[in-house]
């Protein structure tokens, strides 16, 4: 009951500054009034103690947001969604990263774990995790994205970001580079590609060229500060950085080291591109430009005529994102959004960008443009190189449509 009341007071407290906020005209002067509020701040339990220090922390029962869980007639082969929308900064909080698995989550024991590289290499490994946490450490910040990321917006559109865009997430990775331990087993002459297999029961496996293996592959066991949690691969996965999802090995028990790529499942009936001429383009791994508004988003409301700022995240697999730009007249003219600093290469990159809505029905959206010049295409564009056979590498615009109500919706829908 006592909560009850608080959490109404703070509401309202809420309110009344949101209030205030929208009716100033500049954005800096709302956020100072804001912050210069008269009325008393709700104070928690006052005379109550609270509860003591807890040894692996909670967030507040007070939050809601959750993964997005994909229906599948075969749960262990399924999927679940970021809620990108409900996210704040450019770091995907671990318990909340998108998953993708094709036969489930292993229970894996770190103390039995073993990672064995073999193949065309002059010395063969078989590594504990104690081995490998002796090994020189990297940590790196990069987004994951499966390549079927947004391959709804083909056909289906989904109805908010976390439906459409919600298979990526951002997080600090932490293990050792590849071309350490390639370098270290001595690759033989000849060698031109490795094969990553996970411990998961459809032993996941996939072909990766030589030149990306010794380029910034890392094995990771840390992510976000944390051992990997078991969903995204515990105790050691690879992050490809850029590369489609699939490539990320989790759960990763072997490395093979061979002169051809293998042909493996994923490679060849999945995670091919079918092009319009029904020819399939194989081994598309770059995850190209793209961007998503995720605020104000589909399923969101706005709350009358006012200031708003609108936010999102972009990204690319070919490094920085140099800019993102934002229209507001269904593409005629673009504005230039803020971007969050540090950008790290190959990582979610936060934009932002003050905007006053008038209450009239209008369009948002976005577009990346990154460090090489690509710039992120329209849907049509997409469609008229890519067609619509294919289910993976989805990047055009998205486009939201702010309805006269307040209400947001996909634009496609
Ligand atoms: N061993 C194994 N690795 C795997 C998978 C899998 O099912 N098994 N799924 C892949 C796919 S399709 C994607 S998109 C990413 C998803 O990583 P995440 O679950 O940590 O988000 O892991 C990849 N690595
Ligand atoms: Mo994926």
């Amino acid at each position: 009951m006592k909560d009850r009341v608080q959490s109404n007071q703070s509401e309202s407290f809420r309110r009344s500054s949101r209030r205030r906020f929208l009716k100033s005209s500049a954005v800096l002067a709302g956020v100072a009034s804001a912050c210069s509020d008269s009325q008393t701040v709700v104070d928690p339990n006052p005379g109550t103690l609270g509860v003591p220090a807890s040894a692996y922390g909670q967030r507040s029962e007070f939050e809601t947001s959750v993964r997005q869980i994909t229906p599948s007639a075969t749960p262990e082969a399924g999927a679940s969604r970021t809620p990108l929308d409900d996210s704040f900064g450019v770091v995907t909080p671990s318990a909340l990263h998108f998953e993708r698995h094709h036969a489930g989550v292993p229970r894996i024991d770190p103390t039995q774990h073993r990672l064995l590289i073999h193949g065309m290499v002059e010395r063969p490994l078989i590594l504990t995790m104690e081995e490998i946490f002796r090994l020189p450490q990297v940590s790196r910040i990069h987004f994951i994205e499966c390549s079927g990321n947004s391959g709804s917006e083909w056909s289906n559109p989904r109805p908010n970001a976390q439906g459409s865009h919600g298979m990526v997430g951002g997080s600090e990775w932490t293990g050792v580079p590849l071309s350490l331990l390639l370098s270290e087993v001595g690759v033989q002459n000849g060698a031109r590609w490795i094969v990553g297999e996970g411990a998961d029961a459809c032993r996941m496996h996939r072909s990766i060229p030589m030149e990306k293996a010794i380029d910034d592959i890392i094995l990771a066991y840390g992510q976000n500060g944390e051992a990997i949690r078991p969903e995204q691969g515990y105790p050691l996965r690879l992050v490809v950085p850029g590369w489609e999802g699939n490539t990320h090995i989790k759960w990763l028990r072997r490395l093979m080291v061979v002169d051809q790529a293998y042909m493996a499942r994923d490679e060849t009936s999945k995670y091919t591109d079918l092009m319009p001429d029904g020819t399939a383009r194989q081994f598309t791994f770059t995850m190209e430009a793209k961007s998503v508004i995720t605020f104000p988003a589909g399923g969101k409301r706005l709350d009358g005529p006012g200031i708003y700022q609108i936010s999102g995240l972009a990204w690319s697999g070919r490094g920085l994102v140099e800019s993102v730009e934002i229209s507001t007249d269904g593409g005629r003219s673009w504005l230039e959004a803020q971007l969050q600093e540090p950008r790290h290469p190959i990582a979610l990159t936060r934009f932002r960008l003050p905007w006053e809505w008038d209450g009239q029905e209008v369009t948002l959206q976005s577009r990346c443009i990154d460090e090489t010049g690509y710039i992120q295409p329209s849907r049509e564009q997409l469609i008229e190189v890519r067609g619509l056979n294919t289910r993976y590498h989805y990047n055009g615009i998205m486009i939201w449509k702010i309805l006269a109500d307040g209400s947001v919706e996909n634009a496609y829908a």
